[in-house]
């Protein structure tokens, strides 16, 4: 049987965090499907179809690595009902500082409750990558702080160009 994963996201814009967790989880399945959400509660800096450009750009490379076959795909509707219609056994998730696990333990828990066949699976990143979060990412950028290290080079591009376009 074909080991199908599904990381569902906003990656507005995908991190190094998300890469990091990308290619354990490519590691770990034959199929990687990334589900980019539209999640227009968190009123992103980029439109879904730009987010889903840069995730696709940005892991060609690990594809190629890891031999695995990675899909990014953006997904509205209910998780574990994509999840299902995608033949996946398992959602990843990643996990940073403590204050993830609140948040995560409670999505885990109504995702199993809501479909008992599909397993969540945790992911850490390496230290340097675990702090990095898109908000943040953001959030310097606009104040003109340096990002490179926190985003693949493509998204650093894009968002530096999107945050020159904001700020007057
Ligand atoms: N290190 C490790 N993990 C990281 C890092 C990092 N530096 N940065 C991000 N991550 C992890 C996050 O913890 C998360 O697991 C994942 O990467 C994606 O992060 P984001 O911020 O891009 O995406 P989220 O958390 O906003 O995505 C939320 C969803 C869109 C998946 C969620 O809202 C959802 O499932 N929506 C669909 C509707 C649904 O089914 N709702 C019911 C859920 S119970």
């Amino acid at each position: 049987r074909e080991r199908v994963g599904l990381y569902p996201g906003t990656f507005d814009p995908v991190t190094n965090g998300h890469m990091d967790v990308i290619g354990r989880a490519a590691r770990l399945v034959d199929k990687l499907v990334i589900g980019v959400a539209i999640n227009t509660g968190k009123g992103p800096l980029f439109p879904l179809e730009e987010r889903v450009e840069l995730v696709k750009a940005e892991t060609d490379k690990i594809a190629a690595a890891t031999g695995t076959h990675i899909e990014v795909i953006p997904f509205t509707g209910l998780l574990v009902q994509q999840a299902k219609e995608l033949g996946a056994q398992m959602i990843f998730r990643g996990l940073r500082a403590v204050t993830d696990f609140d948040y995560e333990l409670q999505m885990a828990g109504m995702n199993h409750r809501l479909d008992k066949s599909i397993e969540t699976v945790f992911l850490m990143a390496t230290e340097t990558n675990q702090f990095i979060s898109s908000r943040f990412v953001k959030e310097v950028a606009q104040l003109g702080g340096d990002i490179s290290t926190f985003v693949p080079k493509l998204t650093l591009e894009r968002t530096l160009a999107r945050v020159a376009r904001k700020t007057p």
